[in-house]
């Protein structure tokens, strides 16, 4: 059983607790476990081969312990067995209607039996609902409006795509008389690769104004709810709007709660608690008297706490660093010096690489790779020896004529599927910088694919593997890999693993960077870009690495081209 699988049944376990109506301190236990799981950068099943005890790890206690040995020896475990049977599996889909809680849906089922969403509309259209204790006609709606939101429902968005719409709303927010300040907080603000929804956070002392303006926002489709304060929008591309108006004094207090992660908010909570403080989305109080709460800081300071940055907050060590007096200084995009992999149109890039040339040098890098396909990416048309050759001598030249950047002979070298590189070594040889990745033979073992990355790993002339997982977010999951045996092969052979910062990719993800920093194994984040556009998307790998907690002395490319050579032991 794979971590995932582990976490999502713990997941399903607190959806039916909650379902239930269960005491929230078991369904949060739960949420927490699927949690710590998930954020696991080791794979439990091989702690456990390994001799490892799960008690050592931050989070795992006795219970959890020997639940997951439960599922890792029967591959179930019987709570869940018993919660499973207790609810029919469709039901539990209602709990994704927004506006619709978990009692609420509880009603629904005993009330009137409902057990999928089909006959959750039918009873809403044959105003079924609305009599029922605590519903009423507005209710339905709402409900009815939600279900047309959870069918129609795709995927998360990625964070790039949700920066387009967060900047526009932000822009248009301004727009109003009524808005002194206005942020987009939740996932968005903590950076996190895929957002669910946009919580836009306004400082303004007429909220009816303010509601009306986003009313006018032209990417608006439909206004799901509006209330005194709270307004919740669904733009045509799909995205729900959340909208809140606060005043002045609370507008610090309600961006740290809508930024959440709702984790890191639990402990904050529960650290005021101990102080004789109470934290919401009001202010910080003590026995009813304001304390502050107009700026971030203010919470933050009451509880004698740095203010995090908010990419950290997630409830991983955020709190442990800041009890030791040390957080992370994390990486900005101004530190990067250069970018390690990018394709011309000598494979399957759509600019030349005298136009990626130029691009790069206009965004300031002091240093660029080219790195384009090896033969094996036939459909990309992959370059074999003489021809990565040809191109080695074009940029020989190039750099002659070149100032102020240096253009590095690279390649994108791939791991063959029965293991070794596709093109030899006394090519590889004379290359500046070499990254080698798998595309074929995703669908392989976990100690195949293992080994054929620890090969490469001991490749003397690779410097780094690329995409080390595979995975395309809402697209294709991970390959099978074992990325302890990863980190130990890029450890001994004084080796770096890429950060690609392609929205799609993200790959290492924030959890697997933090682990690698545990390793001191350095990070190079690279574009991986297709086009000169895309080299601008070097901002979204920088995201992932703050949110893995790493500072410029973590990430490779923050380094001069010399400097990162002797790093490789050049
Ligand atoms: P998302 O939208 O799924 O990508 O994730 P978030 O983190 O933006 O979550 P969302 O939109 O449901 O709520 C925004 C923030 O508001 C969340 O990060 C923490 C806070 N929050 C919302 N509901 C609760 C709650 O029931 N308890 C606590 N403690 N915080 C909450
Ligand atoms: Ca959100
Ligand atoms: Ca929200
Ligand atoms: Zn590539």
């Amino acid at each position: 059983m794979t971590n995932a699988e582990i976490a999502a049944i713990f997941d399903e376990m607190a959806d039916i607790l909650d379902f239930q109506g269960a005491n929230t301190f078991r369904v949060r236990a739960y949420r927490n476990a699927s949690r710590t799981v998930k954020d696991l950068g080791e794979s439990l099943a091989q702690m456990r081969a390994a001799g490892g005890k799960f008690m050592d790890i931050d989070g795992i206690g006795k219970d959890l312990a020997e639940k997951i040995t439960t599922l890792l020896e029967a591959g179930q475990l019987q709570q869940h067995q018993e919660l499973r049977a207790a609810v029919p599996a469709k039901v539990l889909l209602m709990l994704r209607i927004p506006g619709l809680g978990p009692r609420k849906a509880a009603v629904l089922y005993k009330e009137l039996g409902i057990t999928t969403l089909e006959m959750l509309r039918e009873a809403c259209h044959e105003r079924r609902v609305r009599d029922l204790k605590g519903f009423g006609a507005k209710t339905e709606d709402t409900i009815l409006k939600g279900l047309a939101f959870v069918e129609t429902e795709e995927d998360r968005i990625y964070w790039s795509e949700a920066d387009i719409y967060a900047q526009e709303l932000l822009q248009h927010m301004r727009g109003c008389m009524a808005v002194r300040q206005v942020e987009v907080a939740g996932s968005y603000r903590r950076g996190k690769e895929t957002i669910g929804d946009l919580d836009v956070l306004v400082d303004g002392n007429d909220s009816e104004l303010v509601m009306d303006h986003l009313g006018i926002f032209p990417g608006v489709d439909d206004v799901l709810a509006r209330g005194e304060t709270k307004m919740s929008i669904r733009l045509a591309s799909g995205i729900q709007v959340d909208l809140r108006v606060v005043p002045e004094e609370s507008f610090g207090a309600a961006l740290q709660y809508f930024t959440g992660s709702k984790e890191h908010n639990v402990i904050l909570r529960s650290r005021a608690k101990a102080r004789g403080l109470k934290i919401n989305e009001w202010g910080v109080f003590r026995d009813d008297k304001y304390l502050g709460g107009r700026t971030e800081e203010e919470i933050y300071d009451a509880m004698n706490l740095p203010c995090m940055p908010p990419e950290l907050r997630e409830a991983r060590r955020e709190f442990d660093w800041a009890d030791m007096d040390d957080i992370p200084e994390l990486i900005e995009l101004r530190d990067i010096r250069g970018d390690l992999h990018m394709h011309t149109t000598e494979t399957d890039g759509k600019a030349t690489l005298e136009e990626m040339v130029a691009a790069a040098k206009e965004k300031g890098h002091e240093y660029i790779a080219i790195t384009d396909h090896s033969k094996r990416v036939t459909m990309a048309n992959g370059l074999d020896g003489p021809r990565l050759i040809k191109q080695w001598e074009q940029i020989d030249k190039l750099n002659q004529e070149l100032t102020g950047i240096t253009v590095l002979k690279g390649v994108e070298v791939d791991i063959l599927e029965k293991g070794g590189l596709d093109l030899e070594d006394e090519i590889l040889a004379q290359a500046d910088w070499v990254v080698a990745s798998i595309h074929f033979g995703q669908n392989q073992s976990r100690a195949q694919i293992t080994q054929r990355i620890v090969d490469a790993l001991a490749n003397p002339h690779v410097c780094a593997i690329a995409h080390p997982t595979g995975r395309l977010i809402n697209r294709r999951k991970a390959y099978e890999v074992d990325l302890d045996a990863v980190y130990q092969a890029a450890s001994e052979h004084g080796k770096m693993l890429e950060l690609n910062a392609n929205p799609a990719r993200l790959d290492l993800n924030d959890v697997a960077c933090m682990t690698t920093k545990d390793h001191d194994i350095p990070i190079v984040i690279s574009t991986d870009a297709h086009s000169t556009e895309r080299l601008n998307g070097m901002r979204y790998g920088v995201l992932q690495a703050r949110r893995a907690g790493l500072t410029r002395y973590d990430v490779a490319n923050t380094r001069t081209w010399n400097q990162l050579q002797r790093m490789l032991g050049r």
